[in-house]
């Protein structure tokens, strides 16, 4: 326990949450400072397989503390020295990242879970991004993720109109990858984050990382890519697991090399 989260590993997955239940996990320079050492060491651990960002209570994250900073705060240094350490953490992780919105996720809050791989949304959560409600412009990676996710139109709207919309809504705009019921919520998220620990995760790292570069290449370049890793793939213990279960007619058992 650090003290404004909790960092747990179990099963090959790392588990991440936001302990600030009366606040709605409202972020503070020391909760965004434990969650970038904690991504970090998520990381670096090869026994994790996988990454799970959650919220304790009611909420996912309120976004900013907006009750501990001060008038004088300059934004822009602040995104710089807190929040930017974590959004690069999660985006350039090479391992899996989820998104476990058990709640409602405003502002910042909702950015974060946009640099994550995955997104599953408690039925009864709503999602804002409310920066513009303050006065202020969307942040902490979302200008980045938003139009990528949903596209430019929509990105718009909700970065302009400040709306809040429901786990139904976010899974219809391709914003969330599903909308888990609230009696099973905590297990279906456990079930998905086990299910793709159990999956080739050196490939997976693979994966990410050509596909982020897609956005700065073109097609030539990525052709270069996809042979730079599709030979690294191919000589991964997985993927030569994998061929020899297929030829012998077993289910492969993949152990992330
Ligand atoms: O450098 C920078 O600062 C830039 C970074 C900015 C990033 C941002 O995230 S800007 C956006 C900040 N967040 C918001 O504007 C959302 C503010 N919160 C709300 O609009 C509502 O609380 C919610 C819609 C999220 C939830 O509403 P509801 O009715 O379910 O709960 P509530 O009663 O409003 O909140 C419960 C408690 O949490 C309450 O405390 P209290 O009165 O019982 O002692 C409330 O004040 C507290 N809380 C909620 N959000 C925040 C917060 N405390 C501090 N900061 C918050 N963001």
């Amino acid at each position: 326990m650090k003290q404004e989260m909790m960092y747990v590993v179990n099963d090959q997955v790392a588990t991440l949450t936001l302990a600030r239940p009366k606040q709605l996990n409202a972020l503070t320079s020391t909760l965004l400072e434990e969650l970038a050492a904690a991504l970090e060491e998520a990381n670096q651990d090869d026994a994790v397989r996988v990454i799970v960002l959650t919220g304790e209570g009611r909420g996912f994250c309120a976004g900013q503390d907006l009750k501990t900073v001060s008038p004088e705060l300059d934004h822009g240094e602040y995104l710089h020295q807190y929040y930017h350490p974590v959004v690069r953490a999660l985006a350039k992780s090479k391992k899996p990242t989820v998104a476990a919105i058990n709640g409602v996720a405003a502002g910042a809050g909702l950015s974060l879970t946009l640099a994550c791989d995955f997104r599953l949304v408690h039925a009864e959560a709503t999602l804002s991004l409310g920066f513009i409600n303050i006065g202020l412009v969307p942040d902490a990676g979302a200008p980045y993720f938003l139009p990528r996710l949903i596209g430019a139109a929509k990105a718009t709207e909700l970065a302009l109109l400040g709306d809040t919309i429901s786990a139904e809504e976010a899974v219809s705009l391709n914003l969330a990858t599903r909308r888990l019921e609230a009696d099973h919520f905590e297990a279906e998220v456990k079930a998905f984050a086990q299910g793709l620990a159990n999956r080739p995760t050196k490939v997976i790292g693979y994966i990410k990382q050509l596909q982020a570069a897609s956005y700065e290449n073109n097609l030539e370049e990525m052709l270069a890519q996809e042979i730079i890793y599709q030979s690294r793939a191919g000589k991964t213990e997985d993927h030569r697991h994998a061929v020899e279960s297929f030829i012998e007619k077993k289910r492969p058992v993949f152990v992330g090399r």
